[in-house]
């Protein structure tokens, strides 16, 4: 693009938030090179909930991702937003069943797992409560998962190309095993976790590895 400048994209975004990581990890499949501005969901309450903060995303949540110009928020959209506009190395299969079946484990996890054991949700459920709620949500949730994936997975979650599925699933992994969900009953989700583990894109977009880690959490 000559005569014009990048700007490189800008991702609001916490180093433990399952919903950055998955815009971190299609950003890093498709090479799109961005900054990271680190929004601390517990510092003095969190930052999330900040005046300045709430100008960039009113649900007072992360990621946020400034790019071309424009801020959006929701990390499925975001994602959508960067297929659609960033065609490299494609995270949605050509085939429009394939397609259906990605973005309906996407749902799964985004709409039916990640909000009922979101922070704000747990806060509100209570220190002594909040690990058996998670636990139940997140098992429930997994099952469907798992059903769906045994009649769609190939290599990852649909087939033998990586997609957003992929992109949702492996951070809600890592949030199960933070609650101390038992996985065993999960082996396609555990099988595509152990495919995906040390795949770069996915490695650099790993809570240990973001800026913001506190270096007791840092591998
Ligand atoms: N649907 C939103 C959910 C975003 C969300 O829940 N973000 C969490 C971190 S994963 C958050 O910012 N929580 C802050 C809070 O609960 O106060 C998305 O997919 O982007």
């Amino acid at each position: 693009m000559e005569g014009q400048t990048v700007v490189k994209p800008v991702l609001y975004s916490y180093w433990r938030s399952s919903c950055s990581w998955r815009v971190r990890i299609a950003l890093n499949l498709k090479e799109i090179p961005y900054d990271i501005k680190a929004v601390s969901l517990i510092k003095g309450g969190g930052e999330q909930h900040c005046n300045e903060y709430r100008e960039v995303n009113p649900m007072e949540q992360v990621p946020s991702l400034v790019i071309d110009g424009h801020t959006l928020i929701e990390s499925l959209s975001v994602m959508h937003y960067l297929e659609e506009t960033r065609p490299q190395r494609s995270l949605m299969p050509q085939d429009c069943y394939k397609r259906a079946k990605v973005r309906e484990i996407c749902e799964v996890i985004s709409s039916g797992i990640q909000p009922l054991q979101n922070l704000i949700v747990l806060i509100h459920v209570g220190e002594e409560k909040k690990k058996e709620w998670a636990q139940h949500w997140i098992t429930r949730g997994f099952r469907a998962v798992e059903k769906i994936l045994s009649s769609v997975a190939g290599k990852y979650c649909v087939g033998d190309e990586i997609s957003l599925a992929d992109c949702c699933l492996i951070p809600q992994v890592f949030n199960a095993r933070r609650f101390h969900v038992d996985l065993r009953p999960f082996p396609i989700i555990l099988r595509i976790d152990r495919e995906l583990e040390n795949h770069p894109a996915f490695r650099a977009a790993h809570p240990s590895a973001q800026p913001d880690c506190p270096p007791e959490a840092a591998k």
